[in-house]
């Protein structure tokens, strides 16, 4: 436990590409907050953090990590399939809790999740969706809060992977990446998603029939806007997610990659990252420190569990709409009062 309640003490769990950014943003680039230990299977992977970290303790198992006095906070980088479970013990031990997206892989853990926060009476979960602090993203939201674009009326967005890194199962691929523009759309529209209507088909052919590696996906949303979102997991190009919000007097576009622009010898050029560490390197500094920021503060507001769940709801009627080839309705739920505005 940190003697100094403005040097949060952060256990990460998960320390691969990952967890390894997370840490050393928190070590380099946070202030108020350290890495006061790590916790991996790979122990080598676990040293290597820890001394780039300057953290002391490297634990093997979570639940000790967790529980742990050395800790305040923990950040989750792990599995997608162990965030449930470690963000419950995490409520458990009463502690803020940063989790990489997604929340959960099933619908019924994200509730679970939902109804322990409620029970608890506190939002202590966060869930890592980058884009709400990436530069380019936060543009296009003040465009549309100010009123320049007028009433966004469309969302179109494109995430493209250079080569598939998790899974070839279509359902991973909502799961792992579609969630991040399911979020992006509730969060800039402002307006929840009712109804998804979801194709897809088999570029990379070498992954097998079943492999929707190139989705398209269509949403209706409360306050009448629309979206289509194209996610390819196998561009072979390069990494790519882009945004542009259609209002009624005008446009906003965040869709350009970071890379120097080169004119030369009659061409015209532009470096294309090849994955979202760099793409979305300033995204990862401000959302770490936006979480400690609300821990320092009391006052959770980035992304909760709420946000977690709803997009894992929408993940999974995308996955009944890409299974039956029909449009499908998001299934009710009540909001807890605990995630209204100023709940
Ligand atoms: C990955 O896990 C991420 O979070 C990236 O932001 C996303 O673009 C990619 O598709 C995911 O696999």
């Amino acid at each position: 436990m940190s003697e100094n309640p403005q040097n949060i003490s952060v256990g990460v769990i998960g320390t691969g590409a990952m967890g390894g950014t997370h840490a050393r943003n928190i070590h380099s680039r946070v202030v108020g907050a350290r890495v006061g230990a790590v916790m991996d299977i790979d122990l080598s992977a676990a040293e290597a953090v820890a001394a780039e970290c300057g953290s002391p303790h490297i634990f093997r198992d979570a639940d000790e990590l967790i529980n742990s006095e050395l800790v305040d906070a923990i950040l989750i980088a792990s599995p997608d399939e162990t965030h449930a479970d470690y963000v419950l013990k995490c409520l458990e031990a009463n502690k803020p809790t940063f989790c990489e997206k997604p929340l959960a892989t099933t619908v019924a853990d994200g509730q679970k999740i939902v109804e322990a926060e409620v029970e608890l009476g506190r939002r202590l979960a966060w869930v890592g969706f980058v884009r709400r602090y990436d530069p380019q993203h936060l543009g296009v939201q003040q465009a549309i809060e100010t009123g320049r674009i007028g009433r966004p009326v469309l969302f179109k967005g494109w995430h493209r992977n250079m080569a598939i890194t998790v899974s070839t199962a279509s359902e991973v691929i909502l799961f792992n990446s579609a969630i991040h523009d399911l979020d992006s759309a509730r969060w800039l529209l402002g307006q929840e998603i009712e109804q998804v209507y979801v194709t897809g088909t088999n570029v990379e052919r070498k992954h097998g029939q079943d492999c929707n590696d190139l989705q398209l996906i269509q949403l209706s949303l409360s306050g009448g806007c629309l979206a289509i979102i194209e996610v390819d997991v196998s561009s072979a190009y390069g990494y790519e997610v882009g945004l542009e919000i259609v209002g009624d007097q005008g446009t906003a576009l965040a869709g350009n990659p970071r890379g120097t622009i080169i004119r030369h010898n009659q061409n015209y050029t532009r470096h294309v990252e090849d994955i979202w560490f760099d793409r979305f390197e300033d995204g990862y500094i401000a959302e770490v420190r936006a979480w400690i920021g609300s821990i320092l503060s009391n006052n959770h507001d980035g992304p909760d569990a709420w946000d977690g769940y709803l997009s894992l709801l929408a993940a999974d009627t995308c996955i009944a709409s890409l299974k039956s080839g029909l449009p499908q309705r998001i299934p009710p739920y009540g909001q807890p009062a605990l995630y209204e505005p100023g709940g």
